[in-house]
């Protein structure tokens, strides 16, 4: 099969996000996938060094400001009231609890600081707790990143005005897979609140997790929702499901990792111009194969013992790995 022919559209990707002309086809995307993983790789490698530094990689430290009791059902999610975890519910942080984690993410090297919370949509009461948190963050001299649930255009107004710089909303998989892994929100609902965070001029942090017991056409309808977002999401964060007991995911047939390096790299030359983050399930990924989705194209992680109730690679795993692949934090 002539792959070229179909996949060549890239050339003419713009630079940066600010303005998306290429559409993607679900097609086009499963005949990336489809290519030897070499030439897959040689053409990731290719875009990524056209648009980044091929050795920098930025790093952001996650917090779960809130934690568990989640009225969602999210299939993967350890946080839902409805599946039976043993994450133990904890109600919101205070912002000097949040701060003194800042500190200490800022003081590691980090450059971004994420707060999560297992909300729906947060209440106008909870958005004033968070804007209290991302005023001090904010005061640290880190980027601020949030992520809340579903937002109303009013309430990301109110979040750029505080100084959000991202606001973090996923949409997770593709439209056909959603149904099965959740029931208590569209797509649309989703595509919604993207629609709000862009409108209100922040940053757009989107993307998925694979390794759900999805087909590549799945992951492909993921990555053609994602690069034909316009603008597409500056930050792409590819999560691989960190199998949690309890949850309804829990027990799927893991994914192949080599299928999840080229996950990472079909984002990469789909969203040339946009950060495609390491993200969940790193753990479970060897130095080797790190080092593998950073040739593909991944250019930051989440940095820190934690991600929001599952654990991450250690800050010395990590530093030892970018001294031994020559990376530098950005
Ligand atoms: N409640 C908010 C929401 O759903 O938008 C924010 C937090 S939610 C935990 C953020 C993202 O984490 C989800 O969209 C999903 O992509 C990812 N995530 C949650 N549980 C995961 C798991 N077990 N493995 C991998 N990714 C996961
Ligand atoms: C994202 O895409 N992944 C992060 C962040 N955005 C908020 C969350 C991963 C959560 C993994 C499961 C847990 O730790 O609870
Ligand atoms: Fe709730 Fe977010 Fe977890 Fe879904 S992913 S159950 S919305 S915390």
């Amino acid at each position: 099969m002539d792959t070229h022919s179909t996949v060549s559209r890239t050339q003419n990707a713009q630079p940066s996000p600010s303005k998306n002309t290429t559409v993607w086809s679900v097609e086009a995307v499963e005949a990336l996938f489809a290519l030897p993983f070499n030439d897959l790789i040689w053409r990731a490698q290719s875009v990524h060094r056209a648009h980044f530094d091929p050795n920098g990689v930025q790093l952001s430290t996650l917090l779960s400001v809130k934690t568990g009791g989640c009225p969602e059902d999210c299939g993967y999610c350890p946080q839902s009231i409805r599946h039976p975890t043993a994450v133990a519910n904890q109600a919101i942080l205070s912002t000097e609890e949040v701060l003194v984690a800042a500190r200490a993410a800022k003081d590691s090297g980090a450059s971004r600081f994420c707060m999560g919370a297992a909300w729906r949509s947060p209440k106008e009461r909870d958005l004033d707790a968070v804007i209290h948190m991302i005023e001090g963050v904010r005061a640290l001299g880190l980027e601020t990143c949030a992520t809340l649930g579903m937002l109303k255009p009013a309430q990301a107004e109110r979040l750029k005005q505080a100084g959000l710089d991202y606001y973090n909303h996923n949409l997770d998989t593709s439209r056909e897979f959603y149904g099965d892994v959740i029931h208590t929100r569209d797509y649309q609902d989703r595509l919604d609140t993207l629609q709000a965070v862009r409108h209100a001029g922040m940053h757009v942090c989107c993307g998925g997790i694979v390794g759900m017991g999805e087909t590549r056409q799945v992951r492909a309808g993921l990555l053609t929702e994602l690069a034909n977002l316009d603008p597409a999401p500056e930050s792409v964060p590819i999560n691989l499901l960190v199998q949690v007991e309890g949850t309804p995911l829990h027990g799927t047939e893991p994914l192949d990792p080599f299928e999840f390096v080229r996950t990472i790299a079909c984002a990469r030359i789909t969203m040339p111009a946009s950060r495609v983050r390491l993200s969940a399930g790193r753990e479970s990924l060897s130095d080797e194969m790190q080092a593998l989705c950073f040739l593909a194209g991944a250019n930051s992680i989440f940095y820190g013992e934690r991600l929001l109730t599952t654990g991450n690679p250690d800050v010395e795993r990590d530093r030892r790995l970018f001294e031994r692949l020559g990376l530098h934090a950005e």
